[in-house]
């Protein structure tokens, strides 16, 4: 038996132009946008907000980084169309499945910054009560997330309830099997799900040409048998079309949808990572140039549907929002080891109540000997010399 490598399916198409409504230098796109048509001004100005605010929570995290008052942030600047665009797509009863690189949707959909930031301090493994919020944990093991939502997306379905699921993805996650697997079970069950690929070129220092040889990832949709559409991922106008567009057609019966946004991730990957060793400082000005806020600016005031004076309301929100950031993150973090037992398993298991009693244990053991250093540092107390009237001493 051989292999047939005789007809090969081979492309000659080149890389398409992603879809947009506002260009990088923020104006109305005129070209054919695949049938889909900018937002109302008020829709706009809505996101703009959501972007400015997020920003400015973004960047104040990454400063507390700097500083030593959190351990770990994945920064989400410059993406800040494709998460605000994906959470306003969504419905109060919708689900959300984000990654670590996501915090700026959770707080675009109510969440504390307390209670974002519990995880990356290290407090608790998610700090917010999902099911008030209608979103998952933050997955860190790639792709997981995708095969939740399709899960909840199917659940959905079987209860024919209305409920849409999104989700959000890297461009490396993409890679993972657990992505195909969410991809094709999702358009096998006609789940009612939304896949969002943050393609901001980088898994940590991977380039997206040495995981795939193929035009885009959107491109892949055709394989699984749902629609696809590479979008500019830093047009927040054609972001929130095409995502929304998805969430209703998932919605009405029409099953699940990837959307590629093309975008950039303008920070490091965490802070403990260096991207000079890997991207020069020439793309990122490229990048800088593209700036997803900046170009909404422009097209807003462009319309007459931004003044200096609600940019500097919106902006002032956004300094208050930072300061309360700042001033949570000066309480101090209240960690009991032995809830690292809970949750586990929803009945407790015997090899685990024994590591539990002996870590009980161990910090018992310790907690006394703490105290017993405490008592032994303090100075001794000085012992009054007590005179009998006789004069000699007690
Ligand atoms: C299953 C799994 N493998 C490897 C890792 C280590 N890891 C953490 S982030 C990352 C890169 C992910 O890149 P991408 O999906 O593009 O997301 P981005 O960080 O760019 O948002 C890798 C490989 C992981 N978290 N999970
Ligand atoms: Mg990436």
């Amino acid at each position: 038996m051989s292999l047939n490598v005789e007809s090969p399916v081979v492309s000659t198409a080149s890389a398409p132009q992603p879809l947009r409504l506002i260009d990088d230098t923020g104006h109305a796109v005129t070209d054919d946008a695949g049938g889909f048509t900018l937002p109302d001004p008020g829709t706009l100005l809505g996101l703009y907000r959501q972007m400015v605010i997020a920003r400015r929570f973004d960047v104040q995290v990454t400063a507390l980084t700097r500083q030593g008052r959190l351990a770990t942030y994945p920064s989400a600047l410059g993406q800040e169309a494709c998460e605000i665009a994906a959470v306003a797509s969504l419905d109060p009863g919708d689900w959300l499945f984000p990654t670590y690189r996501d915090s700026i949707a959770l707080l675009t959909r109510g969440v504390k910054p307390e209670h974002i930031l519990a995880s990356f301090r290290g407090e608790w493994h998610s700090g917010y009560d999902q099911y008030e919020h209608r979103i998952a944990p933050q997955a860190t093991p790639l792709a997981t997330q995708a095969l939740h939502a399709v899960g909840l997306a199917t659940a959905s379905k079987l209860k024919r309830d209305s409920t849409v699921a999104l989700t959000l993805l890297g461009d490396g996650a993409t890679s993972e099997g657990d992505a195909h697997e969410a991809f094709n079970f999702a358009a096998v069950w006609q789940a009612p799900v939304v896949f969002v690929v943050q393609n901001n070129q980088f898994a940590i220092s991977v380039p997206l040409d040495k995981q795939m040889h193929c035009r885009t990832i959107a491109d892949k949709a055709i394989g699984y048998g749902m629609p696809g559409y590479y979008v500019d991922g830093n047009d927040v106008a054609a972001m929130y079309a095409v995502t929304s567009a998805a969430v209703d057609r998932a919605r009405a019966g029409g099953g699940p949808t990837l959307v590629e946004g093309l975008t950039y991730r303008m920070e490091a990957h965490t802070n403990s990572d260096d991207p000079s060793r890997y991207r020069s400082a020439d793309d990122v000005d490229v990048w800088r140039r593209r700036d997803p806020i900046e170009r909404l600016d422009i097209y807003l005031v462009s319309i007459g549907a931004l003044s200096d004076q609600e940019r500097a309301g919106i902006r002032d929100e956004a300094e208050d929002l930072a300061t309360a950031t700042r001033e949570c993150m000066t309480l101090p973090v209240q960690v009991d080891p032995l809830e690292l037992f809970d949750h586990v398993y929803a009945a407790p298991r015997t090899a685990l109540s024994e590591q539990r009693a002996f870590l009980a244990a161990e910090l018992a053991e310790h907690a006394a000997l703490a105290e017993h250093a405490a008592l032994a540092a303090q100075p001794a107390p000085i012992t009054p010399s007590v005179s009998t009237p006789s004069g000699a001493h007690a």
